[in-house]
C-alpha cells in the first residue's frame, strides 16, 4: 500500500494520483494543510513539501521521483527504462514545470500588465511542450508524462472558464489532446471534489485584488 501526503490543490500531488489511478495501484492519500504541516510530515519530509510518498520504509520526496518510484514498484512500467530515455522524459517533464509555475505566476499576479505578460510566456511555454502520442491510449495507463500533463490541463481549463480571466491560445493539439484526456477517469478521480470550485473562487477573488492563497 502506498502512502501519499498532499494538499488538496496541488498539482504536482495531482501527479502522482493520476498514476497511482491510471496503474490501479492501492494507495491513500493524505491530506495536511500547509500552513499548519503536522509535526510528523516536518520529520519525514526533506523539503517540506507535499507530495511524499511513504512506502513500508522508503520515503520519496518529489513529484517526478515519486511517479518513477511508483513505475517500478506496480505494474508494468509506463515509462522508459533506458537511461538517454528517462533523460529525455525529465527534460519534456522540465517543460511542464515550468509551465506550471507560470500558471501560478498568471493567477496571482498583481496588475493586468503583469498578468497579460505571464500569459504570454505560458503561452511560449505550452509550445514546448511534445506530446508522448496525439490521444491517449484507450487500452492502458497514461505514461509518466501524460499523467503529469493532466493537471496541468485542468487548471488550464479551469483558468479558461473564469470569464474574467483574460484569453491565452494553448496549441490545437495539446487542446485536442486534453479533450480526451480530461475525460479519463483518473484525470477526476485524482482531486478532491470541492478543488475546481475552490480554486476558481479563489482566481475570481484574486482578480477582484484578493491576495490571500487559496
Ligand atoms: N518540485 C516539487 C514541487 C512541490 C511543491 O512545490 N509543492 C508545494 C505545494 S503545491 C509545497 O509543498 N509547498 C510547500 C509550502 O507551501 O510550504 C514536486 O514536483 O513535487
Amino acid at each position: 500500500m502506498f502512502r501519499l501526503v498532499a494538499q488538496d490543490l496541488c498539482p504536482y500531488a495531482q501527479r502522482c494520483r493520476v498514476l497511482l489511478e491510471e496503474k490501479r495501484a492501492p494507495y491513500v492519500t493524505e491530506y495536511i494543510q500547509l500552513d499548519q504541516k503536522p509535526a510528523w510530515f516536518a520529520k519525514l519530509a526533506p523539503t517540506g513539501t507535499v507530495p511524499l510518498l511513504v512506502h513500508g520504509d522508503v520515503v520519496v520526496d518529489g513529484s517526478l521521483a515519486i511517479n518513477e518510484y511508483v513505475d517500478a514498484h506496480w505494474g508494468e512500467p509506463t515509462g522508459p527504462n533506458a537511461p538517454d530515455a528517462i533523460e529525455g522524459l525529465r527534460a519534456r517533464l522540465a517543460v511542464l514545470s515550468e509551465a506550471m509555475a507560470i500558471v501560478w505566476s498568471a493567477c496571482i499576479a498583481t496588475s493586468d500588465q503583469a498578468r497579460d505578460a505571464e500569459l504570454r510566456r505560458l503561452e511560449s511555454s505550452l509550445g514546448r511542450i511534445t506530446l508522448s502520442r496525439p490521444r491517449p491510449s484507450d487500452h492502458g495507463p497514461l505514461d509518466l508524462f501524460e499523467c503529469a500533463l493532466v493537471p496541468l490541463g485542468l487548471r488550464l481549463r479551469w483558468m479558461a472558464g473564469v470569464t474574467t480571466f483574460p484569453a491565452f491560445d494553448v496549441p490545437p493539439a495539446l487542446d485536442a489532446w486534453l479533450d480526451v484526456a480530461l475525460e479519463r477517469p483518473s484525470a477526476t478521480t485524482s482531486l478532491p471534489p470541492h478543488v475546481r470550485d475552490k480554486f476558481e473562487a479563489w482566481l475570481r477573488s484574486r482578480l477582484s485584488s484578493g491576495t490571500q492563497a487559496p
